[in-house]
């Protein structure tokens, strides 16, 4: 396995962070390529918890080298932040390396994020607030700021000039806030420099020569398929590409090196901000799918709205990732349900769509068409293997892999990091 990639096939929080934690001891390098501190991924060791942001969850692993490449974007005092807190916990945070490409998200990104979802009101995106859209924005309009500019006092003047002049016009006369000065960004952004440098590198060439020896790199991809900004539910989405292409883009290695992409699906849905969600749940069964699995945000705490699983969706990821194997999540926060609804198509307006309809505007009406499978009362945390699952739980995994688009390898029993059922 020279180059694998996972990605989140639903509206994320799928349990990324789980599966690269699984993985990581098989693997050399683990790769951040898209978003930031918008992500949150919790992982489960023994008895410790730890939620990542910034960071690989490859990070967790003796041995792996952590990478954050150039398709993401870094709040810097975030990153240290979140360097001290695990190194307190006694991780070895030493070998991580930064792209020198990546874009900074500074504290006029986070500002224009907040201030422009209170200026949308009703029509806003529910964004985290972290200050991703305007980084990317910035970037795609050429007026971002770089990890390398750091390095050079210089440039950095001149491009925090560039980028500060039209959006303290907006700042001061759209959105009544103060003028942010370019010397109060210039001096924050410096003083994080030196303790940088030794950090960053040119990661796609790190990363060419790692499997130029035939090392192994994960890719981490964080958000979603659904949350992807080409093929997500646009306007409702992140900023960035979280499917398997963005993995190429967002790291420089080519799209060639990679031979697996694992899809994790958790075994109903959540989403945790605006957009459309056909299979939501406004009823008990939906608050007993947010207790009993925990459904809050690990970065804002918000609590997701739930629903059941979707499988044309599942079918629209595998397609777009080109997913090899799916790991299916959360299996257990389904046990004692009597009866487990699964939407296998949808009815927009008397017409039925097998596959996701091709305008966003039906999606967003679109009515599920529910399967009804059998439930189960057994408690399977303890189960290892398929066969220790009982069998409406085997059924309810087969059912769903036949709709999927893919095989479905792994299952997740438990938020621990033994708790898996290993397939293939
Ligand atoms: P943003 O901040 O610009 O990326 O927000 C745009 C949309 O993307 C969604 N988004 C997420 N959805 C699920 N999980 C995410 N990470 C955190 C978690 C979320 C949290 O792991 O729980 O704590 O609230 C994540 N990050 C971004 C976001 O909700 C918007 O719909
Ligand atoms: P990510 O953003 O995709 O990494 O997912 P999050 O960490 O935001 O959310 C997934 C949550 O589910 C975390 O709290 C995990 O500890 C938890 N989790 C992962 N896999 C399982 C599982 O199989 N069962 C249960 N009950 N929890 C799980
Ligand atoms: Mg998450």
């Amino acid at each position: 396995m020279p180059a694998a990639v996972i990605i989140g096939a639903q509206w994320g929080d799928e349990g990324k962070g789980k599966a690269t934690d699984l993985l990581a001891g098989r693997i050399d390098y683990v790769v951040k390529f898209n978003g930031g501190n918008n992500a949150g991924h919790t992982v489960v060791i023994g008895d410790e918890k730890y939620a990542l942001h910034l960071l690989p969850s490859g990070i967790l692993t003796d041995g792996v080298t952590p990478v954050i490449a150039n398709g993401v974007v870094i709040d810097i005092e975030v990153l240290f932040g979140e360097l001290e807190a695990l190194s307190a916990r006694g991780v070895d945070v030493s070998k991580l390396l930064i792209s020198a490409n990546a874009h900074v998200i500074t504290h006029y990104h986070r500002t224009l994020d907040k201030v422009t979802e209170r200026f949308l009101g009703k029509r806003q995106i529910g964004t985290t607030g972290r200050g991703i859209g305007p980084t990317y924005a910035d970037k795609i309009n050429r007026v971002g700021i770089r990890i390398q500019d750091l390095f050079d006092e210089n440039i950095l003047r001149q491009k925090v000039e560039a980028a500060l002049d039209q959006k303290n016009h907006l700042l001061v006369k759209v959105f009544n806030r103060r003028a942010i000065s370019v010397d109060e960004i210039v001096d924050d952004l410096l003083s994080y420099a030196e303790r940088l440098r030794p950090m960053v590198a040119d990661t796609a060439l790190v990363l060419h020569e790692a499997l130029e020896r035939g090392e192994t790199v994960l890719f981490e991809g964080g958000q979603a398929t659904m949350l992807d900004v080409d093929h997500g539910t646009y306007p409702f989405v992140t900023s960035s590409n979280a499917t398997a292409g963005g993995a190429a883009t967002g790291s420089g290695i080519g799209p060639n090196r990679i031979d697996r992409v694992i899809g994790i699906v958790k075994a109903y849905t959540t989403r945790v901000g605006a957009g459309p969600f056909p299979t939501e749940l406004f009823d008990e069964s939906g608050e007993f799918l947010r207790k009993t699995g925990f459904e809050f945000g690990t970065t804002t705490g918000r609590p997701r709205r739930c629903g059941w699983y979707d499988a044309p969706i599942a079918r629209y990821t595998a397609r777009i990732n080109g997913v090899t194997d799916f790991v299916m999540t959360k299996l257990d926060v389904l046990t004692g349900l009597e009866r487990i609804p699964v939407c296998v198509a949808y009815d927009v307006d008397g017409q039925r769509f097998d596959e996701l309809p091709v305008s966003q505007s039906d999606f967003h009406h679109a009515t599920p068409i529910y399967e009804e499978f059998p439930g189960w009362s057994e408690d399977i945390s303890g189960a290892r293997s398929f066969e220790d699952l009982p069998k409406n739980a085997q059924d309810y995994v087969l059912a769903i892999e036949a709709m999927s688009g893919a095989r479905i390898s792994a299952i997740g029993v438990g938020p621990g990091r033994d708790a898996i059922v290993v397939r293939h």
